[in-house]
């Protein structure tokens, strides 16, 4: 244990973080509808098809496995994992609902009962044990129907079904989640729409246009929900959610740091622009110049996402983006969803994902100059192999540095003034992985018996970095 003698706010939101589509299974159950999370398949295929076009939406089990149909069995099992949320004293409970459990087509008029029914008995559970839901509306499992349906996001459709949706959650639930968030990693739609827009790139032509009229939508759709959740839940808290990953420019030439800047303003600041401050930010329209954008806008729709801002901004941080103007003959980070070049002074994850705490720090002090709001860690973790020895423990030191030096961070960040709320360690147990659909590339503090070619038991184990987060909340963070 590392003792700190930075503090962090009284009333520090401590926590973990899930998404239905990745831990709940049960895909048939209930009443659900298919999702889009249904119908990716598991494997090394999957980043392939998150990143290329012509993905075609079907199921096809002969040729592939779909770990999110099983997933860890929380649908399921949700008491006995609580119970182990609760014993490493969690304030905090990060998780969304499966809209398609509420909605199973997307376009019904009324909520399907069982899928309200199943969130009422988990919202349940966690007051039992002191534990406040904090709720992730939509993160990326949109109904299928709506994808085949409507194309997803590039349909105008799809805000009117998402309002609905929203305020039958917001008046179900309103004694029972005071913290909310409307789209995750909305900005993530840039390299990856296929998870939160509902569909593939067709081409580099209509790239550009089709990401961020579906874009608009989300803004209106995403304001029109803060409003009726303010409205409705008067003393809740909602925000949006951004993947956020500093962009470093490569050296000092100045080529490279407009480029760097660029990058900076169009994938990290855009979403939070128009979310946060009510408005296209003024660099946008020369972007949509050179892309050939002009966006279908309705009349009164700025007028709603001026009126209807977030009162705060969740981010997922997992590493920074090193950029260059030029990237051809240079060393690109391999696995880096986010298309970077490699930073010589960073190490990567298994996965090629570049460890830098630093980042952390400056990416809140970042978001909190620009926007003054508070700022809320929803999502951060280290991906990696665990090893489980003959007598059942797990010595994940790795997770725990990683977990330590990025809290160290985000305490430096309360005493540069930034006001943070919470923090909530991505994958608190072990689930399905959005990008590689692996078992195995496991953030939790509790380990799950479930291997990447869908064999076993399903049964929990603590490693040891359950027994170090323990200690980290009960000392508000102090002793690390
Ligand atoms: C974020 C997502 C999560 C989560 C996490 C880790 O992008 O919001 O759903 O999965 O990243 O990513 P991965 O599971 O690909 O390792």
């Amino acid at each position: 244990m590392n003792v700190l003698n930075k503090r962090f706010p009284e009333g520090f939101l401590w926590g973990g973080a899930t998404a239905a589509n990745q831990m709940e299974g049960g895909f048939h159950e209930g009443n659900k509808g298919l999702n889009i999370a249904d119908v990716l398949p598991g494997g090394k295929e999957r980043l392939n098809i998150l990143m290329q076009p012509g993905f075609t939406f079907e199921i096809d089990e002969d040729k592939y496995s779909y770990p999110n149909h099983e997933a860890i069995d929380f649908y399921h099992r949700y008491q006995g994992d609580i119970a182990l949320f609760a014993e490493m004293g969690f304030k905090v409970f990060r998780m969304s609902i499966a809209w398609t459990r509420i909605f199973p087509n997307g376009t019904e008029l009324e909520p399907n009962e069982e899928g309200l029914a199943f969130y009422d008995r988990v919202f349940d559970e966690l007051h039992q044990h002191g534990i406040e839901p904090v709720v992730t509306i939509s993160h990326y499992e949109m109904p299928l129907n709506l994808v085949k349906q409507y194309g997803g996001w590039r349909s105008r459709e799809l805000v009117t079904f998402f309002e609905r949706y929203a305020k039958v959650i917001f008046n179900r639930y309103q004694k029972k989640v005071k913290y909310w968030m409307t789209f995750n990693e909305i900005n993530g739609a840039l390299h990856f729409p296929i998870m939160s827009m509902g569909f593939s790139i067709q081409n580099e032509e209509t790239k550009h246009q089709d990401i961020f009229q579906a874009f608009h939508h989300q803004f209106v759709a995403s304001a029109l929900a803060v409003k009726a959740c303010h409205e409705i839940i008067p003393d809740a808290q909602i925000g949006c959610m951004i993947l956020f990953a500093p962009v470093y420019s490569y050296d000092c030439h100045p080529d490279n740091v407009m480029y760097a800047l660029e990058e900076e303003r169009v994938f990290n600041f855009f979403c939070g622009d128009v979310q946060v401050r009510g408005e296209y930010p003024a660099f946008i329209q020369r972007y949509f110049q050179e892309h050939n954008i002009t966006l279908e806008i309705e009349d009164g729709d700025l007028d709603i996402i001026k009126e209807h801002t977030v009162d705060y901004i969740g981010l997922s941080y997992y590493m920074s983006q090193t950029q260059m103007l030029d990237k051809s003959g240079a060393d690109v980070v391999p696995g880096n969803l986010l298309q970077g070049v490699k930073n010589p002074f960073l190490k990567a994850s298994d996965w090629g994902w570049e460890i830098d705490p630093a980042g952390l720090r400056i990416s809140l002090n970042k978001l909190y100059d620009r926007y003054q709001v508070p700022l809320f860690v929803v999502e951060n973790g280290l991906g990696a192999y665990d090893t489980v020895e003959a007598d059942g423990s797990i010595h994940d030191d790795y997770r725990i540095d990683y977990l330590r030096s990025h809290i160290e961070a985000m305490a430096e960040a309360v005493e540069d003034g930034v006001a943070l709320m919470g923090y909530t360690s991505w994958g608190c147990i072990d689930l399905v992985s959005a990008s590689t659909g692996e078992f195995s590339k496991r953030y939790g503090f509790i380990y799950v018996d479930k291997h990447d070619d869908g064999s076993g038991t399903l049964e929990r184990k603590k490693k040891d970095s359950f027994f170090w987060y323990k200690k980290v909340i009960e000392t508000n963070g102090t002793e690390l």
